[in-house]
């Protein structure tokens, strides 16, 4: 990672501003410090300004996987991995928090709905999903760990489904529904229930994540009752080469149309179906058909190395969950991102963890990939907006972008390209690492087209910041884009995990010659959308600006030889969210 972005100078009298790039090696080392001490002694290093204004997060302790999400009676709920006792992920912790809200930005927090206290989930509530049953009675499937690391699937029920709050659960009594005994599954990698969905037949089924001999698996059941549950003979998908898959998602979409599809009643014809699982440290995801006479997964094209499935982001974001929202008929997905930051920071200030903003998801209309964007109600936060048309970035200009909070913006920007015979030959092997093309092509390197985007998070000297941005590149008949979020310079603190991550995706440029660009920054959270939700990147950064100093710069930016336009800029400032401030048995 022997790079620095070093921008020297600023023209100030023009608001188009000169960029110098160079190189020259970094004296950041990155990567994440496992050896921070875990005591709740340490002392308080950490500013409080970098916990987030408008992202899902609890008053405290620690939050992994979203699970469970659902809207039922007027009321969105989002249960999650919580450690009700630190900011530690801690063995035999792990409890279901839960919080409500009625516009997916504002939440309520909840008393916690279930806590290891039997012997099937003795040493931990994991990972579930919510199902809303025929007659809209809502159940939940989750993985109970007990002893030995013995993982099962368990069942619990609203105790008062006429709650719509849904404030107490009870567990089955006949609990644990579903027991790791098929042959050569390892028990302690069998876990997270997927939201069940409607076979042909009428029965229920439900996808496990689990490792088998010496492959992963998507193990697939089926029951009449969600009581009592069968193995189907054959997983719903298995691969033989990567690692365990976490958290797998099933559902179905219809190619170019944004409407979501519930998983519960029969499918349309020609819908697709998308699986996703989280996998290493991404969740990836597959798309092709629900072979209904073989009741499995079949995708449209088969790819062995995993390192090419396409992701839902590409930075740091992990065990996403979906549900199908029958409020706004759309389908919804978010994640959790974690800290990126010692572990000890994290209990010096309490908590750890959020979710990302919710994101309508969807299939493109050329049937490949998944387009994600943030739900609409997100925008009830923006505030001051200032809008600019007809810039003009020639090579190394930055064009600062004021009258915003530049820690808590809302941020989009169309790039016009003025023309794209400068494109850069594309080498498909960048696809198996885009990370690390985006350390050799960083935004200090000139290109054809790009590196073109947004600075953001910047201090004064430039020794702090964080870049967004883009290349274009030619590949035989298409044009691929790379997109960027480069956190190398992003803290001058030594500890925070700042890699460049990085994904591609194809655009048809010779018609539009637009590319888009959303960023969201929250304080230590920066969620970023290119080319209409076609890669998404969400990056956690602990810059100092912002905890000592209080003010930071935000640029667009052009580095490329080609010259590029901004027909069209807008930014807001977003205001705080109220998320989890109330207690909430005394706020309902
Ligand atoms: N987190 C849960 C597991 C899941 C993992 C435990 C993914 O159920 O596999 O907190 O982050």
């Amino acid at each position: 990672w022997a790079f620095v972005l070093l921008p020297a100078l600023f023209f100030l009298s023009s608001s188009v501003t000169n960029l110098f790039f160079s190189n020259s090696s970094s004296n950041g080392s990155g990567g994440r410090c496992s050896l921070c001490p875990q005591s709740p002694e340490v002392p308080y290093i950490v500013s409080t300004t970098y916990r987030t204004a408008y992202h899902f997060q609890p008053p405290r302790n620690w939050i992994n996987d979203p699970c469970g999400l659902m809207y039922y009676k007027g009321i969105y709920h989002n249960f999650y991995q919580y450690n009700p006792h630190c900011a530690l992920w801690c063995w035999g912790d792990i409890a279901w928090g839960h919080s409500v809200s009625t516009d997916l930005v504002n939440w309520i927090q909840l008393e916690p709905v279930i806590e290891p206290d039997n012997p099937s989930d003795i040493d931990g509530c994991w990972t579930g999903s919510a199902t809303i049953l025929s007659g809209g009675q809502p159940v939940i499937l989750y993985t109970g760990v007990s002893r030995d690391n013995c993982q099962v699937q368990n069942l619990l029920f609203p105790k008062n489904p006429s709650d719509p709050y849904l404030r107490e659960w009870t567990k089955a009594g006949n609990n644990p529904v579903i027991q790791p005994v098929v042959p050569g599954l390892n028990r302690s990698c069998f876990r997270d229930p997927t939201t069940g969905w409607i076979g042909p037949d009428g029965l229920w089924r439900i996808a496990v994540g689990a490792q088998l001999y010496s492959y992963n698996a998507a193990l697939l059941y089926k029951s009449e009752d969600f009581l009592s549950w069968t193995r189907v003979d054959h997983p719903l998908y298995s691969h033989n080469l990567s690692n365990m898959w976490e958290c797998p998602d099933f559902f179905a979409v219809l190619p170019g149309n944004n409407s979501g599809l519930d998983m519960s009643v029969s499918i349309p014809r020609g819908a697709k179906h998308a699986l996703k699982m989280s996998v290493g440290y991404f969740d990836k995801y597959l798309i092709g058909v629900y072979d209904l006479k073989r009741d499995a997964f079949v995708p449209d094209t088969i790819v062995d190395d995993c390192r090419l499935w396409l992701r839902i982001d590409y930075g740091d974001f992990y065990a996403s969950k979906s549900f199908f929202d029958s409020k706004k008929g759309r389908r919804i997905i978010w994640g959790w991102s974690q800290e990126a930051d010692c572990r000890s920071d994290d209990v010096a200030k309490g908590w750890a963890g959020i979710h990302t903003i919710p994101r309508t998801i969807w299939l493109d209309s050329d049937g490949k990939q998944l387009l994600q964007w943030p739900v609409d109600e997100i925008e009830s936060l923006r505030t001051n907006e200032i809008n600019h048309q007809g810039l003009e970035l020639n090579k190394g200009d930055m064009f600062e972008i004021n009258g915003v909070d530049t820690f808590q913006a809302d941020v989009e920007i169309y790039f016009e390209l003025t023309s794209i015979n400068a494109a850069e030959p594309f080498d498909p092997s960048w696809l198996l690492d885009p990370e690390k093309h985006c350390c050799e092509a960083g935004a200090s390197v000139h290109g054809g087209i790009g590196p073109f985007g947004l600075v953001i998070l910047a201090s004064n000297n430039m020794d702090e910041h964080t870049v967004v941005h883009f290349r274009v590149y030619k590949s035989q008949q298409k044009y691929m884009i790379l997109m960027c979020s480069d956190l190398r310079r992003s803290s001058i603190r030594p500890s925070p995990y700042t890699p460049a991550y990085g994904g591609f995706f194809e655009l048809d440029l010779a018609k539009e010659r637009k590319i888009s660009l959303r960023t969201l920054i929250d304080r230590s959270a920066v969620e970023s959308f290119g080319g209409g939700g076609r890669v998404c990147i969400t990056s956690r950064v602990y810059p100092a600006v912002l905890a000592d100093v209080g003010r930071a710069h935000m640029y667009a930016f052009n580095n490329g030889s080609a010259t590029v336009r901004v027909p069209q800029l807008s930014a807001w400032t977003m205001r705080n969210a109220h998320v989890n401030v109330e207690n909430g048995r005394s706020a309902i």
